[in-house]
Parts: structure tokens; C-alpha cells; sequence
């Protein structure tokens, strides 16, 4: 694996890691979300990824997981298109490392590393059910396997992060557990601790992570906690809060089966724990905008489930309606806007996909529009946005597009139905907790303009 070339230079020794560093795999662990299953339909193009990458740059993420290059030509190709949109973002932004998931193979490596990734997230399944029914390897031979080729990328490569995984660390004893870190502990930055298949309890989760620091308290330790009993985020927040400092999210926290933890609703919930060390860098007013971006590039709208949405600033109980015109503090406890729910922050601009558009006239401003014209109004938008004069907003130019050159209606709503919804767009003042009704614009959207 050595090679006469001279080593690239590291950027990791000039890195001070945060108190936390989330490791976003969107693009690696969110695609293997069910949601991408039908291949045809929904998939990220090389342009959804530069988008996305992008977007999680300027979000403040530090760390970005990429599939191995082998995994596919797309995959190896894209690679090089994601290290561009990096660097171009490098003098602005700072270092983004690129780390490559792959397995413990010599092959993985070094299209990893021929690549340009800047790291390695490498795994091997650990429990019994991957030992006995996935490579079938016992424990020695998984230490065979791994510790050796370990040791040479260290000393091969000594520029590269290296993690080291047993994939389902939560169903794998942790006697078993120790035995395969220890052989590759001297020559790793990170242990990953992945809940593979969400089996893990706050309460097991704050047990591992103590006994993990104990054991191996020079090396950091990264969570990814898989939301099948519904626990990825208190996972998360009990591992960071037990002293994990890098966590594994996702956008929308989509990923296999029910996903993983998503960034936004864990960076939310630090906020709310007060945990603002934890925050140090993040553009928190960006969240609702980065789940806007990444439901438009899934076809979807931001879910309700996700704590970042519009959604919960929509009231349609009448009760609740005429509390909350009183005062909003009455059914919102949590400062949304300083999130970026708010209708400024859509977003919209050159880069916006038609379901960004589609999103913004329908479910922000009540236009009547199907799917097609909604792509129609995008290809006409993004020219006319490239030439907009400084003081005026792309909303408008959208909403005139729509108006004047479409001709579309907005939802005429039956006079029963006028007073149904009340959202919160308090978009020009910042609100605080202690203050949620001050300063408050509410609209029905029968009065929208
Ligand atoms: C996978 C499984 C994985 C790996 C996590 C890790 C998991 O899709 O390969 O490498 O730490 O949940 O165990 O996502």
C-alpha cells in the first residue's frame, strides 16, 4: 500500500475538534434510506450532492461521510465532484474532512484513499448475529483481519483520521468488544459505537460510553444511533451528554430502515438542554432552511415529525387559535424562529429546485398549483433570479411569477374554514423564550395579501 509519493499534508493536526463535532453521513447512510428505494424515482444526482454538501458546510459541519469509492463508479466519480465543492468552500468556511465508510478491506482502502478522503471510517461487524450470520468470522479472525491492516494504514498513511467500528457494538458483549479494540486501539483517533439495528436505551447507551471512556480515555468516541425504537435522539443527546464528542446525523435523519438521528433536531434539542458549548459553530438559523433543501431533494415535504418545521408553528384547533392570537406562548414553548421557521428563510434562490418552489407557493402562500407548472415556474425563476436588482426579494419576484405571469389563484377558502389555521411568520423579530408572544405577527391565511 506504500507509495513513493510524499504524504499529503495533514490537516487533522491543525483542527481543534469542538465540543461537538457532528459527522453528518446523509450522504452515505441517508442513502441507504427506504425512501431511495425506488432508484428511478428518487435519488440524489452529483448535483443534489454538491448541493447538499454545500449546504452542510455552511451549516457548520466539520465532518461529512461519504460512501467508499468501490461501492460504486457514481459513487467514485462523485467523490471528486464533493472534494471541489469542498474546497471551494475552504477560504470561507474553513476544512471540511471528507471520510470514506469502509470495510476492512485493502481494496476499500486504497480506492479510499486514492480518492482523496481525508479519513477512514472503518467497520466490522462485532456481534454474534453479524459474526455468525453476516462475514462469518469468529473474533480472532476479525482481529486478524482488521488490527493488521490497521496498523499499516497508520503507518502508511499517517495524514488520515482513522475510526474503527465493530458494527452493532450494542449487541455485541462488551468483553468481545474490548478484546477487538484493544488490538487496534494504539492506531485509531476514533471508536465508533454504532446501534446498528436501534436496540440501545439511554440508560445502556450512558453505560457503554463510561465504560468505553474508562477503558480507552485517549481515544474519542462517535455515536450512530438507528431510530427503530423511536430513541435515536435521546440516544444521542445521552452519549454527547456522557462525553461522546462526534455524532453521527443525518438530514431529516433519514437513513436505513427507520434512520438515525437527525442534525437539526439534535441541535434543537442541545439548544433547548442549554448546552451551548455544544452549539460552537453551527448556523443554528439555518435548520429549517437545510431540511427545506434536503425534503425538496427528496420529493417531500419536511416531515411533521420533525421537530424543525413548520408544522409546529400551525395551530388549527379553534381553542387554540384565539389563545395564541393572545399570546403564542400559549401552545409554542420552543423559539422556532431562531431555527429559521420563519417564511424568510426559505431559502429561495438560483440554487432552489422546483419543489422548493412548489413548497414555497403552495404550502407558504396558498397557490393553487399542480407539480408541472410548479417546474415551469422554477425554469422561469431561476433565470429571472440570476439578474435580481439588490433590493428586491426573491419571494416577490416568485410570487409575481406566479400571479401576473401564470395567472394562478390562491386557495379561496370557504368563510367556515377562514379562521382553521394560524401560523406564526414572525420572520423579522427574533424572538426569545422568555418573550415568545412580544413582537408577534399572526396571520390567518385568509388575511395573507
Ligand atoms: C451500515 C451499518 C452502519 C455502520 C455504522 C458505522 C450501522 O450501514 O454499514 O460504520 O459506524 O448502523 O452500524 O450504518
Amino acid at each position: 500500500m506504500n507509495n513513493s509519493q510524499p504524504a499529503p499534508r495533514s490537516q487533522k493536526s491543525f483542527y481543534q475538534p469542538r465540543a461537538l463535532e457532528i459527522i453528518d453521513t446523509t450522504l452515505r447512510d441517508g442513502q441507504q434510506t427506504s425512501l431511495l428505494h425506488d432508484h428511478y424515482k428518487y435519488f440524489f444526482t452529483r448535483a443534489d450532492k454538491e448541493e447538499i454538501v454545500r449546504a452542510l458546510i455552511i451549516y457548520g459541519v466539520k465532518f461529512v461521510e461519504l460512501f467508499a469509492p468501490v461501492v460504486s463508479p457514481q459513487e467514485r466519480d462523485d467523490w471528486q465532484a464533493i472534494r471541489a465543492v469542498r474546497d471551494s468552500l475552504i477560504t470561507q468556511k474553513g476544512y471540511t474532512f471528507l471520510l470514506a465508510h469502509v470495510r476492512c478491506h485493502l481494496r476499500d482502502v486504497e480506492a479510499a484513499v486514492e480518492a482523496g478522503a481525508d479519513g477512514l471510517n472503518m467497520y466490522i461487524g462485532t456481534s454474534a448475529e453479524s459474526r455468525h450470520y453476516n462475514h462469518g468470522n469468529d473474533l480472532d479472525e476479525i482481529i486478524a483481519k482488521a488490527a493488521p491492516l490497521i496498523e499499516e494504514v497508520r503507518r502508511d498513511h499517517p495524514h488520515l483520521l482513522l475510526r474503527f467500528s465493530g458494527e452493532d457494538a450494542f449487541r455485541t458483549r462488551l468483553d468481545d468488544l474490548f478484546r477487538v479494540y484493544d488490538s487496534v486501539a494504539p492506531h485509531v483517533d476514533r471508536f465508533g459505537m454504532p446501534d446498528t439495528v436501534g436496540v440501545a436505551t439511554p440508560a445502556a447507551v450512558a453505560k457503554r460510553v463510561a465504560a468505553m471512556r474508562e477503558r480507552y480515555p485517549n481515544v474519542e468516541l462517535e455515536g450512530h444511533f438507528h431510530d427503530d425504537r423511536g430513541f435515536a435522539l435521546y440516544n444521542a443527546l445521552e452519549a454527547a451528554r456522557c462525553g461522546m464528542r462526534y455524532m453521527n446525523t443525518t438530514l431529516l435523519g433519514i437513513a436505513e430502515r427507520s434512520g438515525i438521528t437527525s442534525i437539526t433536531a439534535l441541535l434543537f434539542n442541545l439548544y433547548l438542554d442549554r448546552e451551548f458549548d455544544k452549539l460552537e459553530g453551527y448556523h443554528l438559523r439555518g435548520s429549517y432552511p437545510i431540511n427545506v433543501l434536503a425534503a425538496d431533494k427528496l420529493k417531500m415535504l419536511v416531515p411533521p415529525k420533525e421537530p424543525v418545521s413548520l408544522t409546529n408553528r400551525t395551530h388549527t384547533a379553534g381553542v387554540h387559535q384565539s389563545a395564541m392570537l393572545n399570546n403564542a406562548a400559549v401552545y409554542e414553548a420552543h423559539p422556532l424562529d431562531l431555527f429559521g421557521v420563519t417564511e424568510a428563510e426559505i431559502l429561495l434562490g438560483p440554487l432552489s429546485g422546483w419543489n422548493a418552489v412548489h413548497y414555497f407557493l403552495k404550502e407558504i402562500r396558498y397557490f393553487q398549483l399542480d407539480e408541472a407548472t410548479a417546474k415551469e415556474i422554477a425554469q422561469v425563476f431561476k433565470e429571472r433570479v440570476y439578474q435580481l436588482a439588490p433590493d428586491v426579494s426573491p419571494e416577490q419576484v416568485l410570487i409575481n411569477i406566479a400571479e401576473k405571469e401564470f395567472g394562478l389563484a390562491r386557495l379561496e377558502l370557504p368563510e367556515s374554514a377562514r379562521a382553521q389555521i394560524v401560523q406564526r411568520l414572525d420572520s423579522t423579530t427574533p424572538t426569545r423564550p422568555a418573550n415568545l408572544g412580544a413582537g408577534v405577527q399572526l396571520r390567518r391565511i385568509a388575511e395573507i395579501p
